[in-house]
């Protein structure tokens, strides 16, 4: 082995599970042995040889893999080439169970129009700001019953992100992720208990937290004609000040056809899991319903309202051009609550084989549902091409995975503006092939997405504020930045490496990003809105990958 610098050895900073696939990730060595130590004694507790170096090319280097194998619980330390990691990692039951909580947790914290109470935020404990009671009608938005000017109230809700603003389409991925969490892993979360104002009634903080959201989105849809304002937000972002310093107008802006589309859809699931908790949740599971419904009929009526972004507004765009997938998800939604085959016929006239979902881009959602209640389904053709599809799609994520030196399905391509999320959201596919067919493969592959976002990539870094050795610490999100704390509010995703840098100007003065290769294209910076900002659709598949691989790990 030819070592041109000391070996720089990448493991998830996290640690495993007793039995999850155990892979480091090593630079600057091309082949040779490594060496699992007891940390302690210092004994040798497995020895191996690394794979042969292999290009990657979204870091432009070579690395090699240490499969660590089976390890009993405990603390170890990875010694290559005599050069020992620099942090020891962990061999514990409960790996994730922790950082499930607090990628939930996050949410709390973003929690608009409420004060946060030290015995729930601890030191991060703040004001209410954004009360949102009386929000303007944006020209944009005006109908005969709600002309310009007038207000609605539509509070509640969390900040989408860094900013302030409350989006419709963003909250529509998100809360699917975390629904589809609790339909998938109920055992999991039914115990948690996150250290929220409604822990330890009768539901669970998943949908307690969930529920802080839905209201919020309820209250975006006109009841007059059941169309659902694309977002509330202000004309200009607020600066980084704490929320309740923040005090521009407040708007909702244009009806359209994605954001009423991805409402019809999230109503749809959420009444499915809330008619579970009638007592708790009084007449929701039905209002919901109806919501849905009416959603989906504006939605036949304005198939193609593109949300176009007025003069006078420069927030968070969201804008989408083709709604095929929102058609297909809300339409797959609707039939799993209904039974009704005229959403399943229009589930088929709308969509294309499942894809890694994102903001954009939902049609797999629509796919995962239909799996998540196959028993619902026609026949057992249906069945056979619901999972098929799904299949084809994991196998091709895992084929990625063992094709790449670093052993996951990124590609250059997929180092997009949240690209932590959608290393978590290929995770979130291969746990859906997992789960339906057993083959474990797909498991080892999401736990890989795992590991990389904890650490196990060439930035050494865990993504994940307060979670892990090495962690983002300046991350661009208001609160973090303004309330005189060192250490960024806990349980939040950086975005991560993203290769386009659109914030490149702002981030000249902290001296820019360290390289132009899409998995290093990221800097630890507040100034750094596209590499290092936070966002609910991004902590959300957080949630549900750790707590999938927690559940679904065989011991
Ligand atoms: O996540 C969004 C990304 O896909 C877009 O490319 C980017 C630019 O339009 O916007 C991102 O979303 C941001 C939103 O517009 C405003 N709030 C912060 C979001 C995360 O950066």
């Amino acid at each position: 082995a030819v070592a041109t610098s000391p070996p720089a050895i990448r493991v998830n900073q996290l640690g495993f599970l007793p039995g999850s696939a155990k892979l480091a990730l090593v630079e600057s060595v091309d082949g040779g042995r490594f060496e699992v130590l007891r940390d302690g004694d210092g004994s040798v507790a497995r020895a191996g040889r690394l794979s042969p170096a292999a290009e990657w090319a979204p870091a432009g280097r070579r690395a090699s893999v240490a499969d660590l194998g089976a390890l009993a619980a405990g603390r170890y330390r990875l010694r290559v080439d005599g050069v020992e990691a620099p942090e020891p990692f962990a061999v514990g039951p409960d790996a994730y169970a922790a950082l499930s909580d607090a990628a939930l947790k996050g949410f709390y914290f973003n929690r608009a129009g409420t004060a946060l109470a030290p015995e729930h935020a601890g030191p991060y404990a703040r004001a209410a700001g954004h009360p949102d009671t009386e929000v303007e009608i944006h020209p944009s938005a005006a109908s005969p019953g709600r002309p310009a000017g007038s207000t609605i109230s539509a509070p509640g809700g969390w900040y989408d992100a860094g900013d302030y603003n409350k989006y419709v389409v963003n909250s529509g991925i998100t809360m699917h992720t975390l629904l589809a969490a609790w339909e998938d892993f109920p055992d999991f979360f039914r115990g948690r208990n996150i250290g929220i104002p409604e822990s330890g009634n009768a539901v669970p903080d998943l949908l307690d937290e969930a529920w802080w959201n839905l209201r919020w989105i309820l209250a975006m849809q006109d009841p007059a004609d059941g169309g659902v304002y694309h977002k509330l937000t202000n004309l200009r972002f607020d600066g980084a000040v704490m929320p309740d310093a923040a005090r521009e107008r407040r708007y909702v802006v244009q009806k359209g056809t994605a954001a009423t589309l991805d409402f019809a859809a999230v109503m749809a699931q959420a009444a499915r899991v809330y008619a579970g908790f009638e007592p708790q949740f009084p007449g929701v599971a039905a209002r919901m319903r109806e919501a849905a419904e009416h959603a989906w009929r504006w939605a036949q009526a304005h198939p193609d309202a593109v949300y176009r972004q007025p003069d006078d507004v420069v927030t968070g765009a969201y804008g989408d051009q083709a709604f095929d997938d929102e058609f297909a998800w809300a339409a797959a939604e609707l039939f799993v609550l209904t039974g009704d085959a005229g959403y399943l016929r229009a589930f088929d006239r709308h969509a294309r084989d499942p894809d890694v979902p994102s903001w954009a881009s939902v049609g797999a959602l629509g796919w995962g549902a239909l799996a998540r209640h196959r028993e619902r389904l026609p026949d057992d053709a249906t069945r056979a091409r619901v999972e098929a599809a799904i299949d084809a799609l994991a196998a091709r994520l895992a084929s990625q995975a063992r094709d790449s030196a670093w052993r996951i399905a990124m590609q250059p391509e997929d180092f997009v503006w949240g690209s932590s999320a959608q290393a978590l959201n290929q995770a979130l596919m291969l746990v859906q092939g997992y789960r339906l067919s057993g083959e474990r493969t797909y498991l080892d592959a999401a736990q890989s997405q795992l590991d990389y976002v904890l650490g196990r990539n060439p930035l050494g870094v865990s993504f994940v504020t307060g979670h892990g050795a090495r962690t983002p610490m300046r991350i661009h999100h208001c609160p973090s930045q303004a309330d005189g704390i060192d250490a960024p509010v806990p349980g939040l995703l950086s975005g991560g490496p993203n290769p386009r840098q659109q914030d490149r100007e702002e981030c000249a003065p902290a001296g820019g990003y360290p390289s132009t290769l899409p998995a290093l294209s990221w800097i630890d910076h507040d100034c750094s809105y596209a590499s290092n900002e936070i966002a609910i659709n991004w902590n959300a598949p957080l949630v549900y990958v750790a707590a999938a691989i927690q559940a679904l790990t065989p011991a």
